[in-house]
């Protein structure tokens, strides 16, 4: 890539006449172009400002503004980051629903959604009831924000092309968490599934018979509260076992990596948001494998 004088010039806020100076004293290293135009090689412009301490005062005619760019990007996430806590914290639902659906229109999934902004948030909500009393408050209002934003964002999402499939799921009983759940609901939509959220407090048995009769291919078990393994490995077993060749089970969530469940070929362990996703697009390209 090369650049007139002109053109480099204008990128570090000088003259053309000076830039013609510094080339016929040999300072900068110019060539000529087959029309005999005088040009200024990229990686010449570029040793010339380091060389010479240069400002650029017009990145994007060196072609650099990108990583500035991507720099800039980065810390109007980060920053978006921030102000979502602090909405939540504060109970301002129209700003936290306005940053997360910005997000989305700029082509944020909604699984990088829920794995980054929203959980740091809701992490960082967690960690005040300890010192203030004013914590438990704060948490639960922020979660009815957070379950009222993830439902509009749900209905605003494009409806995929052609047939969606079930997907069902929910937290078992004695997990009373419901943002995880409702976030696989959201993340699963938006991967194109018609997804049904049973929510927290669901007994397994009603969960297995539910996939039955809706023909779910993929079932999603929220594990977030730390529950005794002898009361939910057993459930767990049967859910898989019952639904083997006939659905995909997926387990996630903070307290996932407590239970063992034997794995009939059926079982996924997924640490994210987004691993789900991945899984769940890859199977509405595929062909039904589990058919009984
Ligand atoms: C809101 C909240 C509550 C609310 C829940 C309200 C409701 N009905 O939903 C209520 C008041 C019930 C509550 C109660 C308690 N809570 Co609480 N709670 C929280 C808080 C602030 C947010 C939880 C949440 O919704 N997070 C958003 C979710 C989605 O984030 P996540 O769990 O990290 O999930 C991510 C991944 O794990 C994964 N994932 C999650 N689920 C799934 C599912 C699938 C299928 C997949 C693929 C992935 C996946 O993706 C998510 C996004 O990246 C957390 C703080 C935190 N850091 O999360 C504390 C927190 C979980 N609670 C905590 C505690 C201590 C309690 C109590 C014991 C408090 C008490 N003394 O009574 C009780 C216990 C309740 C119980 N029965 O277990 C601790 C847990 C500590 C620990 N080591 O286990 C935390 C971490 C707070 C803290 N910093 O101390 N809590």
């Amino acid at each position: 890539m090369h650049l007139s004088p002109r053109q480099f010039a204008s990128a570090i806020g000088v003259s053309e006449s000076s830039v013609r100076r510094w080339a016929d004293s040999g300072r900068i290293k110019m060539t000529r172009t087959p029309g005999g135009h005088r040009k200024i090689a990229r990686s010449e412009a570029i040793r010339f400002i380091r060389h010479n301490a240069v400002s650029v005062v017009r990145p994007d005619l060196l072609q650099i503004s990108e990583p500035r760019h991507r720099r800039r990007r980065a810390e109007a996430f980060a920053a978006q980051h921030d102000e979502l806590a602090q909405a939540l914290e504060e109970g301002n639902s129209e700003l936290a629903f306005g940053l997360l659906w910005g997000m989305y229109v700029n082509g944020v999934s909604a699984a990088d959604i829920c794995d980054g902004p929203l959980r740091s948030a809701m992490q960082r909500i967690g960690d005040i009831w300890p010192s203030d009393p004013r914590g438990i408050f704060v948490e639960h209002r922020a979660t009815n924000i957070c379950i009222d934003v993830l439902n509009r964002l749900r209905s605003s999402f494009a409806r995929s092309e052609g047939k969606l499939e079930n997907v069902i799921g929910g937290a078992p009983e004695g997990d009373p968490y419901i943002l995880p759940s409702l976030m696989a609901a959201t993340v699963l939509v938006d991967s194109g599934h018609e997804a049904i959220n049973l929510g927290p407090n669901t007994p397994l048995e009603v969960l297995s018979q539910s996939a039955l009769e809706t023909g779910a291919r993929l079932v999603w078990v929220a594990l977030t509260a730390p529950l005794p393994r002898t009361s939910i490995e057993p459930g767990l077993a049967s859910l898989v076992r019952d639904l083997n060749k006939k659905a995909h089970i997926v387990l996630g969530g903070r307290a996932a990596s407590r239970y063992r469940i034997p794995d009939v070929g059926n079982l996924h362990i997924f640490a994210s948001m987004s691993e789900m996703a991945g899984f769940a697009r890859g199977l509405r390209a595929k062909p039904h494998l589990v058919k009984s």
